[in-house]
């Protein structure tokens, strides 16, 4: 797939004005809402941004499935608290798209038309309860490793948002963390089941950051114009080598018989199946027609509350007028 490249020009944009922009994203500049940038760039942003937004949304889904069944208030309170930020994050990176001139509405009709893509990791089933301290440990363990390296990126609004998500998302990877840790030090039946939940998790943690530097289309657009700092195959390194020794050392066995150190310390993984992670992400494996109706069934259900905050604010107006 040939996608637009930095210095491919739209109608009416200037290799003057690409000059200028390019030379603002050569020194750091943060690129700001009202400040002109190209076509593309902003095109490219509002992709990324608003499967971002969408993401934080459908992946509050199968750990929210767990908040009447958790073991104890503590842990009920901690994921309460978790998924209720995950609603934030979706609503910071929705305004963060709206500065691009995306709107609120046409964002959601694509969700919820199944138009819009959403991360490939929130279709997998949370089985267990050992499941949610994996979504912490791992899923949320990869996000920070992506989103850690999206706060240098170039567009402020973008940038400023995930400075915030990533001190929450910081929290989030350490309660999963602790979960996991508890559970593989548990009784056999615990350890059973942290174990059948790393089985689960692993693959798609590594698949949810991208294809291969080779099959990513949009990858060398997005670096040369600092929306990305590091490619999906650096940061997939990165999640790996930071997790590997952790879950070992909790006396797990990472699902993978190729996994090797090479010289450099490097831990290198075997092959990814790359057919399933395509067909998640077009809805052909896993549960995206579940997870889009349970989002179509909360936004017809949250509709009166979308009136009356439109009554309200009517009435805001109408009184300020007088
Ligand atoms: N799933 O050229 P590529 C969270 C698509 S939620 C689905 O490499 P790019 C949390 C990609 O969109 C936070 N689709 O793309 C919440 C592109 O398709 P289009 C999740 C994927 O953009 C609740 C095509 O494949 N984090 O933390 O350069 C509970 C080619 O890919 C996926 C984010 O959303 C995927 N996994 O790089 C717990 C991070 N991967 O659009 C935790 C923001 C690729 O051309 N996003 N595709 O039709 C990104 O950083 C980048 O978009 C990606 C992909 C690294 C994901």
């Amino acid at each position: 797939m040939t996608q637009m490249q930095p210095t491919d020009l739209h109608p009416q944009e200037t290799a003057e004005q690409h000059a200028a922009f390019n030379a603002r994203i050569a020194r750091g500049e943060k690129i700001e809402p009202g400040d002109w940038m190209p076509a593309e760039y902003r095109r490219q942003l509002i992709r990324m941004i608003s499967q971002h937004a969408h993401s934080e949304v459908v992946g509050m889904l199968p750990e929210g499935a767990w908040i009447t069944r958790a073991p104890s208030l503590k842990r009920k309170t901690i994921l309460i608290a978790k998924v209720q930020d995950e609603a934030g994050h979706g609503q910071y990176l929705y305004h963060a798209a709206e500065t691009l001139g995306a709107t609120r509405e046409e964002m959601l009709d694509a969700l919820l038309a199944g138009k819009a893509k959403y991360s490939s990791i929130f279709n997998y089933p949370s089985l267990t309860w050992a499941d949610v301290g994996m979504i912490g440990w791992l899923v949320d363990g990869a996000a920070i490793k992506n989103q850690t390296m999206l706060a240098g990126c170039s567009y402020g609004p973008y940038s400023r948002a995930m400075v915030r998500i990533c001190s929450e998302e910081t929290f989030h990877h350490k309660q999963g963390k602790e979960m996991i840790v508890t559970y593989a030090q548990g009784t056999p039946e615990q350890r059973q089941m942290a174990q059948d939940a790393l089985n689960r998790w692993w693959w798609p943690s590594l698949m949810m950051l991208g294809p291969h530097d080779a099959d990513s289309p949009n990858t060398g657009a997005l670096v040369q114009w600092g929306i990305k700092l590091k490619t999906n195959d650096e940061v997939r390194q990165e999640f790996i080598n930071e997790h590997v020794p952790e879950l070992l050392e909790a006396g797990l066995t990472i699902p993978d018989p190729d996994l090797h150190q090479d010289e450099s310390g490097n831990w290198i993984h075997g092959p990814i199946n790359w057919d399933e992670f395509w067909a998640v992400v077009k809805g052909q494996q896993g549960l995206n027609r579940e997870r889009l109706g349970a989002r179509q069934q909360a936004h017809e259900e949250g509709a009166w509350v979308r009136e009356a905050m439109q009554a309200y604010t009517a009435r805001q107006m109408g009184q300020a007028a007088d």
